[in-house]
């Protein structure tokens, strides 16, 4: 379905005097308005395409009603989406969840929509119906070569398929690893894995890169071969310049410092970008911002901080991108939710006082230093968000026009009660 843009202008009106009225208050403290607002206008965060249907556990899912039977249905609800927060101008496809039948056509859908193609997705973690072989045993760390050989033709293909969707990343996640003790000859795997990604990595366009995703366990649970930013950074880092390392938030084990990772990796250069959700306990995929809002803040601290110390554009030099399961949320709601949670931990780091900051750091005024970094924290920078949303054209309150225009009953009633994307 599309949006009325009219009813998006009608409900803005309605709700203009109180945003208008918290807006004054909060940009009034302020410096440069003007600049915060035109760096939350250009800021573009990616929705997964195994991202629109409900989510489950290994212990059952429960599907909603309405959920996007197909790839053409994915990209409308993202573009339903970007209408409302024009913040998620991009999709990032899992292949083989969503193979475009016709790239041109698709293509076509999603400029209609103003969505471009980001970073396309690997899957050697799953077999599918038509592969020769297994990776119940891993895949590009494989024992056997023609296991890993599969593998690489599968994301040398899937270059293939973003190449004529206008993709420029590919993203490679792997499961790979141990269960037990005994079970891997650690040195063998990584050698494997090295060499198998050398050969994706030859296979690159020239104005393409890889992002290696780590994951410290699971579905594996004694060992990964890709299991943290080191390991990562090291495959990266020997690769060569194309590949980078890629963060997905819930991939740590408990109590990381994600934002001194983060720091580390800007500093060499080697950040892919981001993979955003939120965590208690493990690779939770909850909503960014649900659980520990002020990790998240401290995140966007240190990302701005880096970016701008290296000269980088916010908005396109890194790679944003949402990765959340939706288990018991609307999906749609659920991602709205998780841009605004993201948008808010930007605009608290776009107003950070990084001159006092500094200042106070030179000195080790350790209690000023975190006053400025919580002073920063504590505004409610909603207003300025929904204000950047309001200028592009978006809604003020997009959870609050998705009920109210009940976009989730007018989907099911053209799709029906009973469908299930596909994804996990
Ligand atoms: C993994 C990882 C990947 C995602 C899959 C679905 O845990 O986060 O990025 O592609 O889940
Ligand atoms: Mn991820
Ligand atoms: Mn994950």
């Amino acid at each position: 379905m599309l949006l009325n843009e009219g009813l998006i202008e009608e409900s803005n009106t309605n709700n203009l005097a109180a945003h208008k009225h918290h807006f004054d208050l909060v940009a009034a403290g302020i410096i440069d308005i003007e600049t915060v607002l035109q760096k939350l206008v250009a800021f573009q965060v990616a929705i997964p395409s195994w991202a629109l249907g409900t989510g489950g556990t290994r212990f059952g899912r429960f599907s909603g009603g309405g959920e996007p039977g197909n790839l053409e249905q994915k990209i409308e609800d993202i573009g339903l989406l970007h209408a409302l927060n024009q913040s998620s101008g991009a999709i990032s496809l899992h292949i083989p969840w969503d193979i475009p039948s016709d790239a041109a056509a698709i293509k076509t859908l999603a400029a209609k929509h103003n969505l471009k193609f980001d970073a396309v997705n690997s899957n050697t973690f799953q077999d599918q119906a038509s592969q020769a072989l297994s990776y119940k045993f891993g895949s590009l760390q494989h024992v056997d070569k023609a296991v890993r050989k599969q593998a690489i033709e599968h994301n040398i293909e899937v270059i293939k398929q973003g190449e004529a969707l206008g993709s420029k990343s590919l993203t490679v996640w792997l499961a790979d690893g141990s269960c037990f003790p005994g079970q891997l000859n650690f040195r063998m795997a990584w050698q494997n894995t090295y060499e198998s990604l050398q050969e994706i990595y030859a296979a690159l366009p020239a104005d393409w890169k890889v992002f290696l995703e780590y994951k410290a366990y699971e579905p594996n649970f004694y060992s990964t071969t890709v299991g943290d930013w080191g390991q990562s950074l090291l495959y990266t880092s020997k690769l060569g310049p194309k590949a980078y390392t890629l963060v997905d938030l819930g991939h740590h084990l408990p109590n990381a410092n994600i934002e001194q990772i983060v720091s580390l990796l800007m500093m060499e250069n080697k950040l892919a970008g981001f993979h955003f959700n939120d965590s208690k306990y493990g690779d939770d995929d909850l909503t960014v911002g649900s659980i520990n809002p002020y990790q998240l803040f401290l995140i966007f601290n240190e990302l701005v901080e880096g970016m701008d110390a290296q000269g980088m554009n916010h908005a396109t030099d890194l790679a944003w991108m949402i990765d959340a399961s939706h288990n018991v949320k609307d999906p749609l709601e659920d991602l709205l939710q998780s841009i605004e949670a993201i948008m808010i931990a930007y605009a608290q780091a776009l107003i950070v006082d990084t001159t006092a900051l500094k200042a106070a750091q030179d000195i080790n005024d350790v209690v000023k230093a975190q006053e400025i970094l919580q002073a920063a924290y504590r505004t409610d920078v909603r207003p300025l968000v929904a204000e950047a949303r309001m200028k592009s054209g978006g809604a003020l309150k997009p959870v609050q026009f998705f009920r109210e225009q009940k976009v989730r009953a007018q989907l099911i009633k053209e799709r029906g009660a009973v469908t299930i994307a596909t994804g996990l």
